[in-house]
């Protein structure tokens, strides 16, 4: 059925709600990166992959040595950019691509890793079920933001494999936290 469209989006936010600076990420965290990485990464069902889903700068963001990221369909939205390595798909926008990888494609789960573009969108569309934010408990210089979301639409809840423990990673505090559309 259309609702295995659902999908989920994951992102790491500083206190004040910033998510990159200058097209990077405005700190390095190497163990919440590795989060990521699993947490997009890891299926239930083998033989199948999960599908990333990001914005161009998103893309043009990450380094030249994990990109794409390994192990996962990569999907790329943009309407202006023209290439991108052989097995990365390129779609003109967000709906059209989840649609395309529901019909063609046999993907497990389906997460869009930003930016605040495709946030935005997300958060606003029902088919976005979960919300796997990390908040970071210090303030970065940034220019991109995570959009404000509507709490009243989402409840927290606990997922295994999810640590509830506060993180520290040199002398950097922060917290996993997954919410869960109403
Ligand atoms: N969500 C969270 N929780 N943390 C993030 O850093 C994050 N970053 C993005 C989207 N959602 C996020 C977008 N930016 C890489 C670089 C930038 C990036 C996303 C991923 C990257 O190079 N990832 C490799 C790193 C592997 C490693 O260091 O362990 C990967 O294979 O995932």
């Amino acid at each position: 059925s259309m609702d295995n469209m659902a999908y989920s989006v994951i992102a790491a936010v500083s206190k004040n709600g910033g998510i990159g600076y200058k097209g990077d990420l405005p700190w390095r965290i190497k163990k919440e990166m590795e989060y990521f990485n699993r947490m997009t990464t890891q299926v239930n069902q083998s033989g199948l992959q999960n599908a990333v889903i990001m914005g161009r700068c998103t893309w043009q963001s990450i380094p030249d040595k994990y990109r794409p990221l390994k192990g996962r369909k990569n999907v790329v939205i943009s309407k202006t950019l023209n290439v991108v390595p052989e097995g990365v798909l390129l779609f003109p926008n967000l709906k059209e691509a989840i649609k395309s990888l529901y019909l063609n494609d046999h993907i497990e789960k389906l997460w869009v890793i930003g930016g605040s573009g495709l946030y935005n969108e997300a958060i606003n569309d029902k088919n976005c079920k979960k919300l796997y934010i990390t908040k970071i408990d210090q303030e970065y210089l940034c220019d991109t933001f995570f959009p404000d979301f509507d709490l009243k639409e989402f409840e927290e809840i606990n997922e295994t494999n999810v640590p509830k423990e506060v993180q520290e990673d040199n002398g950097i505090k922060y917290e996993f936290k997954v919410f869960k559309r109403l």
